[in-house]
């Protein structure tokens, strides 16, 4: 390994000065937790506890010595896969949530009951509308807004059997011709999940394949009806992502100003928050500060960025951290990876903590009850709580210790974007210039880095350390959810980074690209295509690649990774990509080892009926050779050298 892979210059620094600062104050962080949980359960670990009844707790030994079945009779087969169904099933839940909230939102507008919101992007409308049959020719925008959520909303209640409209619209005759061989398209995402909890309820499905099927088909459930939905409407109501630099990292507080972090994942109550703070700005003013400074935190941190280039601040991980800074006024949250711990830690550092969603709520919080019919009025609370959060601040004279790294981004790479980038190359076939690339072997494939910064491999720098790896060896790398923050904050997404990491093909690829482009210099080795559920423009992307190639997605030289996941959602999302033939490398470990039936699955059987593969491996470097090698084999098989 090379010193540029040492991970010499990762982890943020700014994290080891926050966690010092938190020991001295004595304020409990998720690393003083984790150290207590230790040793972790093995049992859990394997995925062979049951808690489905109140026969058990039982738990399977794999090693030959203790119970061989749960008091049902049902093996560690049944086990590991009725509890991993269950956590993709959580998963797809959150982002079908996020995606039905988004199309309750259009109808709302079209309707006229959302006076605050309109329809930003009737580009993306008119686009959307063809793909699912909504006429469009001499209708009002309204018209065809409300047919398009209507059509979304009919998926999520419909009984006859048919095909969601969003896969029969989303995907390729090939991709859908796959699917349904393999009994994967569904019908509607609630019977899925609903489907899933019954069926892993006790006494109900015990065959480990149906139930992995199951996990397979909640793939297409969390890609369908969450990613690829939420994505497709965020774009429409608030516009298609551009791109555009962006300031990230723990500098992006200022002292100064009023500071409110966002942290959650939808934009819609978001997008209210960063217009009132500009409107409210006055207010601030009034109350001695030198304005409103919104910044953006895991998920939303992307939604922001990417459309409206509200600074990057931190990932999930960091979320206490940022508290620990002593600098917020407010941090307002909506839904997913909010850690229950927050609150308390808000309230050692006197910052309002603010929950805005009715199944999102904590004893210690102050709650407004945001709604899109409300919205400007309950955006205008939120920016007061935290202008009178910024003088009891200056009132305290706390002190405040903002770490002084700063970094900063290409991001809004959408799918839209990145054709109009490489138009300028070659505007009658603009993939021509990415295809040629992967065709001489000077792109030798491309890994998609997404998921959560996990505190159990943040020591290790996971994340760069494999990104470092992977660019070294001329893969390009796209990011998504919040490791793109960590690997913004280590630089990656600039163009010095393609100087800096990339191999020598890879940098003269992204320099002639970024050139050709009007950059004045190199592309990223690493782009940014937005949050999690914007993993749909990953699979978008992938779909016009192998369009323009003729094959299959799963032939093409690409991966995807989830190198530190935490949450159900990186499960479900891993579970599409699976569905889709593709490579998904994961760490830490995920629950299945104490399944042989489920190891034999992932890593030998699938892989010969669709292509997906599973790849469980913790050290980045291995792990960037275990994808290589992967990415090589796909090479080969399209006689490519
Ligand atoms: O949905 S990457 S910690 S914020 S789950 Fe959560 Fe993981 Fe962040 Fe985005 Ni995605």
């Amino acid at each position: 390994m090379d010193e540029k892979t040492t991970g010499r210059r990762f982890p943020n620094p700014g994290d080891a000065e926050l966690l010092e600062k938190a020991r001295k104050e004595n304020v409990e962080l998720a690393v003083d937790r984790l150290r207590r949980m230790m040793p972790e359960c093995a049992f859990g670990e394997l995925g062979t506890c049951c808690v489905m009844c109140y026969l058990g707790p039982c738990r399977i030994d794999p090693f030959d010595k203790g119970p061989k079945a749960g008091v049902c009779g049902a093996s560690a087969d049944v086990i590991v896969a009725r509890n991993f169904l269950r956590a993709a099933a959580g998963g797809a839940a959150s982002h079908a949530g996020h995606a039905r909230e988004l199309a309750l939102l259009l109808l709302e507008i079209a309707e006229g009951k959302a006076p605050g919101y309109k329809v930003r992007d009737e580009g993306k409308l008119l686009a959307l509308a063809g793909r699912l049959g909504v006429p469009v020719d001499g209708r009002a925008v309204a018209a065809v807004a409300a047919d398009v959520a209507r059509k979304a909303l009919e998926d999520f209640g419909r009984q006859d059997g048919a095909p969601m409209n969003w896969i029969r619209a989303r995907t390729s005759p090939t991709e859908y011709a796959k699917w349904e061989k393999l009994g994967l398209i569904v019908s509607n995402p609630h019977n899925e999940i609903e489907t899933a909890l019954h069926r892993t309820s006790m006494g109900n499905d015990a065959d480990p394949l149906n139930l992995w099927v199951a996990t397979l088909r909640m793939g297409l459930v969390d890609n369908f009806a969450g990613l690829a939905l939420a994505t497709d409407l965020a774009d429409v109501i608030f516009g298609v992502p551009k791109p555009r630099v962006v300031a990230a990292n723990y500098a992006v507080l200022r002292e100064a100003s009023v500071n409110i972090a966002c942290h959650g994942h939808n934009p819609i109550m978001a997008s209210k928050l960063v217009e009132w703070a500009d409107r409210l700005e006055g207010e601030a003013k009034a109350a001695g500060a030198d304005g409103i400074n919104v910044v953006g935190i895991c998920c939303i941190g992307n939604e922001l960025a990417e459309r409206y280039g509200i600074p990057y601040a931190g990932h999930e991980a960091q979320a206490e951290l940022f508290l620990t800074t002593g600098a917020l006024d407010a941090m307002v949250v909506d839904m997913q990876c909010i850690w229950p711990s927050l609150p308390a830690i808000a309230r050692c550092y006197k910052t309002r903590f603010i929950t805005t969603v009715p199944f999102v709520r904590h004893p210690e919080a102050i709650h407004v009850a945001f709604t899109a019919a409300e919205a400007d009025a309950r955006a205008q609370e939120i920016v007061r709580h935290a202008i009178a959060g910024y003088r009891d601040r200056k009132a305290s004279g706390a002190p405040v210790h903002i770490p002084a790294v700063s970094s900063r981004m290409l991001t809004g790479i959408s799918v839209e974007a990145l054709v109009s980038v490489l138009s300028a190359v070659d505007k009658a076939d603009p993939l021509k210039p990415v295809v040629d690339a992967v065709a001489s072997g000077d792109i030798l494939g491309a890994v998609a880095i997404v998921g959560c910064p996990n505190p159990k491999l943040r020591p290790s720098a996971m994340t760069e350390r494999l990104a470092a790896e992977l660019i070294r060896n001329n893969v390009l790398v796209v990011t998504t959810g919040c490791a793109n923050h960590v690997l913004a904050q280590a630089g990656f997404l600039t163009g010095d980074a393609a100087q800096e990491y990339a191999g020598e093909r890879l940098r003269a690829v992204l320099t002639a690209l970024g050139n050709a482009a009007g950059l004045g210099g190199p592309l990223p080795p690493v782009l940014h295509m937005g949050s999690c559920v914007d993993n749909s423009r990953i699979y978008d992307l992938l779909a016009a690649l192998a369009g323009r190639l003729g094959v299959e997605i799963s032939r093409l030289p690409v991966a995807g990774s989830a190198p530190e996941f935490i949450t159900e959602k990186a499960i479900s999302i891993g579970s599409f990509f699976l569905a889709a033939g593709i490579l998904v490398h994961v760490a830490p470990a995920p629950r299945i080892f104490g399944s042989p039936f489920a190891i034999d699955l992932l890593t030998r059987k699938l892989p010969e009926i669709n292509g997906g593969k599973a790849l469980v491996e913790t050290d980045p470097v291995k792990a960037a050779a275990g994808i290589i090698a992967h990415l090589r084999e796909k090479r080969r098989g399209l006689g490519l050298a």
